[in-house]
């Protein structure tokens, strides 16, 4: 995958509270252009394997409890510098220290219910993309 892409989930709180459309809306108007999209539901086992890099943390069981506690939808972005500008866009893990107009100011509920993820680095949007999605599933 290109560094010009990120990856992202809407996660089960922001997707029961019927919040997806307006989150996407964001996404698309701050200039992300979606090139795959689905929704789907992890396993805990799953969502273990994809948050794999936090198993020594002591939120990792209920991380992985939640999110696989309902739908979510997962997608690839296309931006100019998508990995930090999405972050910016999504703003901090805590919402309480979200800044004002980022999606988990205006959507999330707690540090851990905290409505999206966001890719950390070129190299894991590409991991991230790829534990979702074939080729045949993201457009060019
Ligand atoms: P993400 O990976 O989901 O985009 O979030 P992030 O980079 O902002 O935060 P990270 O440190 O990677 O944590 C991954 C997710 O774990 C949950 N979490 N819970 N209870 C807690 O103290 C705590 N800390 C993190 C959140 O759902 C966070 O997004
Ligand atoms: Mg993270």
């Amino acid at each position: 995958m290109a560094s010009n892409r990120t990856f992202t989930m809407i996660k089960p709180d922001a997707f029961g509270e019927g919040n997806s459309g307006a989150i996407l809306k964001m996404i698309e108007e701050a200039g992300f252009k979606i090139v795959a999209i689905k929704a789907t539901r992890l396993s805990a086992k799953l969502a273990g394997k994809f948050y794999a890099v936090h198993k020594e943390r002591p939120f990792y069981n209920d991380l992985c409890n939640y999110m696989s506690s309902g739908p979510i939808i997962a997608a690839i972005l296309e931006k100019d510098n998508a990995v930090e500008d999405f972050r910016k866009l999504i703003g901090a893990t805590n919402p309480e220290e979200a800044a004002e107009g980022t999606i988990r100011k205006l959507y999330a509920k707690s540090i851990e219910a905290n409505a999206v993820h966001g890719s950390d680095s070129d190299e894991n949007a590409a991991i991230e993309g790829g534990f979702f999605f074939n080729q045949f599933e993201i457009q060019s």
